[in-house]
């Protein structure tokens, strides 16, 4: 179809419109509400509400989705103009496909409306709630999984105003819901945290205790509510004005929420939902009973090296990840952190090969259709590199043996949190502990080992056997020192 100048707007009246391969799979505004989800951002809309949807489609149930958005006003206005439609384009070099979904019965603001969050967790018609709302608003110390409730939270757990953030409506929901005795539900984690499911019971029993809730209502979390594992993947970058005109083109209207995102997706789930689910193996979904190891390998074979691209791309001043990949000697050097580190510091799910899996990973980084910015995965970095690298370090070290490449990368992200790329432009440190990290490097003398010292030095984020390790402490110095004295390139090439 055409580009349309001035395009009428997607909703449901623009449906039949439509080609046929671009329309919903399930007749929207006709599925009753059965799971809410907190975080509307692009990840959702290309993943769990396409699999959501499918499974619909196939087996039929009322699982749609109530996607509340925490902050983003824009979204929701926008969502709920177009009769809660969006579109998923589907990118690669070869190929593009556009298609609207209609999985969400209802959009809300968590922050105009929090009752009504509320209510909805103590809605007996909602039995499942996921989250991606980013691994921060979990307000766990990365290093640990200790709650650290900042006073917007202390404020939701300790006086009935109504809650402001991710942990506060959900405490303040499994309470209504106790309260009218609205069933089992399950809460399912759907970031990229370690161990996600047990991460989320955890903040959710840490924060029960700080609101000092009845143990019977503690009891009841522990009989009644699922907090199944998962791994999720699909690399679905933010959305820009090139995504919305792609979306234009396909459809023949303007889409406003409209996503772009690779082909490739996986999810991988425990089957904890005792109070059922919808049917997401008919989409493609693994049921499992443990998924630590599938996430084990997604967070350090996938997360981790990208990570790494973004932080040595970054630096070199290459704007998207393909990018990235295309600097000489990154690929190899990703390889080799790849077999080197990421393979030997874990068992990976059975029938799996972490190099195997590796090249697949770096196929996908390299796909000229998706333009994933390295400032985009470069962000919260003190929430995002414990599971993605510190991890493969520690049980690297406990193994005794070295940790070349995932040194580097650390390197790399102290080099990025001091704030330069290698030609001297300055870097965004868009990080929840920015001041805490800013502070520290700024306290120490302005060297490599210094900086290496401050950070190893950081206990929220590196855990104490890795700020003691001197072999570590040793190599992440010589590779800032490289990184500082003679920039990305060279340091790759010296180095492969
Ligand atoms: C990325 C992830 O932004 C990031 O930190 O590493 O969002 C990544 O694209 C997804 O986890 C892929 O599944």
């Amino acid at each position: 179809m055409a580009v349309t100048v001035g395009a009428s707007r997607l909703d449901l009246g623009a449906l039949r419109r439509l080609p046929i391969d671009a329309r919903p799979l399930v007749r929207p505004g006709t599925v009753a509400a059965g799971v809410l989800h907190l975080g509307l951002g692009a990840f959702h809309r290309a993943h769990q509400a396409v699999y959501t949807e499918q499974a619909m489609a196939l087996a039929g149930g009322d699982w749609g989705i109530v996607g509340v958005a925490p902050r983003n006003a824009d979204l929701v206005r926008i969502l709920a103009a177009q009769d809660n439609l969006f579109s998923v384009s589907t990118l690669s070099a070869a190929d593009r496909h556009t298609r609207v979904v209609g999985a969400l019965a209802d959009v809300r603001l968590a922050a105009a409306d929090p009752r009504a969050v509320v209510a909805l967790l103590a809605d007996p018609a909602i039995r499942v709630v996921t989250l991606t709302v980013t691994e921060k608003a979990y307000q766990l110390d990365p290093a640990g999984g200790t709650l650290r409730p900042d006073p917007a939270l202390v404020a939701d757990l300790t006086t009935d105003r109504p809650p402001a953030t991710v942990p506060g409506l959900l405490v303040r929901g499994l309470l209504a819901r106790h309260a009218a005795d609205a069933g089992p539900i399950s809460l399912v984690s759907c970031d990229n945290l370690p161990a996600n499911g047990r991460r989320l019971r955890g903040l959710v029993s840490q924060a029960l205790a700080y609101a000092g809730t009845p143990q019977a209502v503690v009891d009841w979390v522990d009989a009644q509510v699922g907090f199944p594992g998962t791994m999720v993947d699909r690399i679905v970058p933010a959305s820009t004005p090139d995504t919305l005109a792609a979306a234009r083109h396909a459809l023949g209207v303007e889409d406003l929420a409209a996503v772009a995102a690779e082909p490739y997706t996986q999810w991988v789930i425990e089957d904890d939902f005792p109070g059922g689910r919808p049917a997401w193996e008919r989409a493609g979904a693994v049921l499992c009973v443990d998924a630590g190891p599938w996430e084990r390998l997604k967070l350090r074979a996938l997360n981790g090296v990208h990570s790494a691209a973004a932080y040595l791309g970054a630096l070199a001043g290459c704007e998207t990840i393909a990018d990235a990949l295309a600097l000489p000697h990154l690929a190899t050097v990703l390889r080799r952190l790849l077999a080197e580190d990421v393979a030997a510091s874990f068992t990976p799910p059975d029938g799996v090969d972490v190099v195997d899996y590796g090249e697949q990973v770096l196929a996908r980084f390299g796909n000229p259709a998706i333009r994933h910015r390295t400032l985009q995965v470069a962000m919260d970095g003190s929430q995002k590199l414990p599971q993605r690298i510190l991890h493969t370090i520690a049980d690297l070290r406990a193994a005794g043996r070295p940790a070349r490449w995932a040194a580097l990368v650390l390197a790399a992200w102290i080099r990025f949190a001091q704030g330069s790329a290698d030609d001297g432009r300055p870097l965004p440190l868009d990080d929840p502990l920015a001041d805490r990290i800013r502070t520290a490097l700024a306290a120490v003398p302005p060297t490599p080992a210094g900086a290496v010292d401050a950070v190893l030095a950081l206990d929220e984020i590196v855990p104490p056997e890795t700020a003691a390790d001197a072999q570590l402490r040793t190599d992440v110095t010589a590779w800032l020192t490289d990184l500082t004295h003679h920039g990305v390139p060279p340091t790759l090439a010296g180095a492969a």
